[in-house]
């Protein structure tokens, strides 16, 4: 980074990337403005924060032309698309552009664990860091969990090992980042919104492995289209099915480097359930493999580890029914695992806003699992379109409202989920805020005690 030293660096957005990244700048003696296109409450508060600390100029509610040009480096936070800066040519399209992780890695000391896939990122990250944390490998969780590596870089010394959790947008403008070892856990259908289609997106996550060397490690899920691992050119282990490094079974996982074939970890008695996590518990024991973790701590945390909250969490059984919390399911691949991980007839709670996918792509499934489909938020519409010849379809106003006609139309033995396929922002703050409203409304409708 030295060579930016006097230059003017600018930070697109005010978000918690964007602060850490303007603050951990400022920290080292760098020129650095934001600009953000809000003006909520938390970007002027941040600003002022800024402001009063650094000195940092800030611009809020809109990108002006003239607070962008003549900026030398960009550091972009994830959830902003460029593209509106080119077109309105507030950007010239040959300044650099970095995203918050690439600065971040510039600044870092310690070995990185970076965890990517469409879905199972935040619960192998922390799954991880657990077993890390258990064996005082000093472990920093951090990335797209929620707290940006910009952020934490500033405690971080070489004792440390990070486990970053990252997503394909903060993928998107890494240049040095090289990852020890890079997780990659599955590739389906999200974020095209934002992407444009499955071969960019592919493109962003394959991006991960790009400046990996001879020292370092790739860990992939064995089911992915051929051409990924042919794009992979580092020390690769797989799991999944089938003879491969970490082999998911029926009720365990094996590793291939055991003498002979048995259980390492048996899952019938595990907290996580489905066979998604399978996946993701093989991909982490692979990471505490090459890192020589001993197998009986791995074998423990494994088991007593709690998984995090709104991803396919069963808040319990009331008269019979079973209701349960996978708000995090924000793409139709997470809700296709969803539905397959159940053996009963499904009330489902979905919708929000669509992220342009093919919603016909679990139709199957639809027919086979769900009773019936409570629609939520703006997608409803193409949502309805895209199942009426699967389901019955009912539409609510809130999600207290969707609540109440799950539970009228649930009978004994049948299961009541969120699972939306869509992100949150039209309703919600969150998933995590759609998923503690589908908590709070369970737990008024039913009484149980959550
Ligand atoms: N903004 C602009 N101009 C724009 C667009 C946005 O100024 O054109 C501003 C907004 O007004 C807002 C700020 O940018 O003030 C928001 O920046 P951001 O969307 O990058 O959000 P952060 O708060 O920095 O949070 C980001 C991740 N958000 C996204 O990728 C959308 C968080 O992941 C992550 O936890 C955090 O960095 C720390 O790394 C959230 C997420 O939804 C949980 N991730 C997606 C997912 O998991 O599917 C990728």
């Amino acid at each position: 980074m030295e060579e930016y030293k006097d230059k003017n660096i600018l930070v697109i957005g005010l978000g918690v990337s964007g602060f850490a990244a303007a603050e951990l700048l400022a920290k080292k003696g760098f020129k650095v403005s934001v600009t953000d296109n809000s003006s909520l409450v938390q970007v002027k508060h941040r600003s002022k924060l800024l402001r009063e600390k650094y000195n940092i100029q800030v611009e809020f509610g809109g990108h002006s032309s003239a607070f962008c040009r003549g900026c030398e480096l960009i550091v972009v936070s994830p959830g902003v698309a460029l593209d509106y800066f080119y077109n309105n040519a507030l950007l010239s399209k040959v300044t650099p552009v970095i995203s918050e992780i690439e600065l971040g890695y510039r600044f870092c000391p310690a070995p990185i664990i970076a965890i990517t896939g469409t879905n199972g990122k935040t619960t192998t990250t922390e799954l991880i860091g657990s077993i890390l944390d258990k064996a005082g490998r000093n472990p920093v969780i951090c990335g797209n969990i929620g707290n940006p590596l910009c952020g934490e870089v500033c405690h971080i010394n070489e004792q440390n090992i990070v486990v970053l959790e990252v997503s394909s947008f903060q993928l998107e403008f890494i240049e040095e980042f090289c990852p020890f070892i890079g997780v990659l856990l599955n590739v389906a259908e999200d974020h095209y919104d934002r992407h444009g289609g499955y071969e960019q997106y592919k493109r962003s996550k394959l991006s991960l492995f790009k400046n990996q060397t001879e020292q370092c490690w790739a860990v992939v899920f064995s089911e992915l289209e051929d051409d990924f691992s042919s794009k992979i050119n580092r020390n690769i282990l797989y799991f999944g099915k089938g003879d491969v490094d970490a082999r998911v079974n029926e009720t365990y996982i094996s590793l291939k480097l055991e003498k002979a074939e048995h259980s390492f970890v048996d899952h019938t008695n595990m907290l996580l359930s489905g066979i998604h996590n399978m996946y993701n518990i093989a991909a982490a024991i692979l990471v505490a493999q090459i890192l020589d973790i001993p197998k009986d701590i791995v074998k423990n945390v494994i088991s007593t580890f709690v998984p995090p909250f709104h991803r396919f969490q069963k808040l319990g059984i009331f008269k019979g029914v079973e209701y349960i919390d996978d708000s995090k399911a924000t793409n139709i691949d997470a809700t296709r695992v969803a539905l397959e991980s159940v053996n009963n007839k499904v009330l489902l709670i979905a919708g929000g806003i669509d992220k342009g996918g093919d919603y016909r792509l679990i139709c199957k499934l639809m027919r086979e699992k769900v009773k019936t489909l409570i629609l939520i938020g703006e997608a409803k519409d193409k949502m309805r379109l895209a199942y009426n010849d699967c389901t019955n379809i009912v539409e609510a106003a809130d999600m207290m409202q969707a609540v109440k006609n799950a539970h009228n139309l649930a009978e004994s033995g049948d299961i009541v989920m969120l699972s939306p396929m869509c992100s949150s922002f039209d309703m919600f703050s969150s998933y995590k805020k759609r998923g503690e409203v589908f908590q709070a409304a369970v737990k008024e409708i039913t009484d149980m005690n959550l």
